[in-house]
């Protein structure tokens, strides 16, 4: 009876303890967000824009809210680039080795070819537009689509409509931009598009391009008029030109590895700082971007681009646009030119 009754204790005992191994494998995996107030865990944002862009101020802002509403979470912002460039930090986030991360969409066409709407140029108008398309059934398809790549898009911030700088001379008309050697985003759009504009583009990672411009690497660069300012390209820039030529998005990227691990209550307080912290980041970005020109206009010389030369422009590059339109995608393009003429009415 004894030695039956020690091998019924064993048995339960393996059974208990195999139960018990599933159990912390399972929590090991992370496998979905449990309920209740979850792990603790210090959220590290990466961006490439130093700590005097209104970027900056947004990821304060969301740190703020996260951790005003959260027992647990706490959020380290790291600018600059410090923790790494844009498409590094996008890689981090499919390894789960980082976060967030809150960069244009322009490096992310090198993972969601898609993604190149954003990069056509002239396509978007104006900031109210961009709202509507954004914040609409194409902003959330387009936030979706990142889940293919091991990625959480949260919200849109803005960087804003982007400017040409060189340090040869003004640029007015499409003539003007021959043979300038353009740094450029490592986006084949961008480059497609200089290059039919004359000029001899380079793609750098944002985190080299202050250097590349103090050293003579490239004549000039292309960025809305905070960074253009805040990164201080007077220094090493003399003329600016209003050629408005794109708008970029900021995109708020959470690693969906860690994301999973997160309780529901925990991603419920990420999200919504995520689109709170976004409506503060485009007031700011838009007021910062009107006092940057002013300023702009005394520390380098501005040329205007006529509307007149703003069609040459937009007629030199069609061209490309025509090409991208296929290699991207007829149906996502036509929808976002689409949704921009919906809104543009
Ligand atoms: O992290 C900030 C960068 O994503 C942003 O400044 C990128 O506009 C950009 C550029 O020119 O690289």
């Amino acid at each position: 009876m004894k030695r039956k009754s020690l091998l019924l204790v064993s048995m339960i005992m393996v059974c208990l303890l195999f139960l018990a191994a599933c159990g912390s494998s399972d929590e090991a995996s992370g496998d979905s967000a449990g309920e209740g107030e979850g792990e603790a865990r210090n959220l590290r944002v990466s961006i490439g824009v130093n700590d005097k862009h209104p970027e900056y101020d947004a990821a304060v802002k969301f740190k703020e809210l996260v951790e005003s509403k959260s027992d647990n979470l706490t959020v380290e912002v790291y600018h600059s680039g410090q923790i790494a460039d844009d498409r590094s930090a996008i890689e981090m986030l499919q390894f789960g080795t980082l976060d967030i991360t809150i960069p244009s969409t322009s490096p992310l066409v090198n993972f969601i070819p898609e993604y190149g709407v954003f990069d056509l140029p002239f396509s978007i108008p104006n900031e109210e537009v961009a709202d509507q398309v954004l914040d609409g059934e194409f902003g959330d398809k387009m936030l979706d689509m990142v889940e293919d790549q091991g990625l959480v898009g949260l919200a849109w911030w803005e960087n804003g409509f982007r400017n040409l700088t060189n340090d040869e001379r003004p640029v007015a008309t499409v003539d003007d931009v021959a043979n300038l050697k353009i740094r450029t985003m490592e986006n084949e759009i961008h480059l497609d598009a200089w290059k039919e504009l004359g000029a001899n583009p380079t793609p750098m990672a944002f985190t080299e391009l202050f250097t590349a411009l103090q050293q003579g690497t490239v004549d000039g660069q292309e960025n809305p008029y905070p960074t253009i300012l805040l990164s201080n390209y007077p220094e090493v820039q003399e003329h600016v030109s209003n050629t408005n030529h794109v708008y970029t998005p900021f995109i708020f990227l959470f690693s969906q590895e860690i994301w999973s691990q997160l309780s529901s209550e925990q991603q419920e307080i990420v999200q919504s700082a995520a689109v709170e912290a976004g409506k503060y980041n485009r007031e700011l970005n838009r007021k910062t971007a009107e006092e940057s020109l002013e300023t702009l206009k005394e520390d380098m010389t501005f040329t205007e681009v006529t509307d007149e030369e703003y069609k040459k422009f937009q007629e030199k590059v069609q061209p490309v646009i025509d090409k991208y339109k296929s290699e991207i995608g007829d149906e996502i393009v036509d929808e976002y030119y689409s949704e921009i003429e919906k809104y543009s009415k």
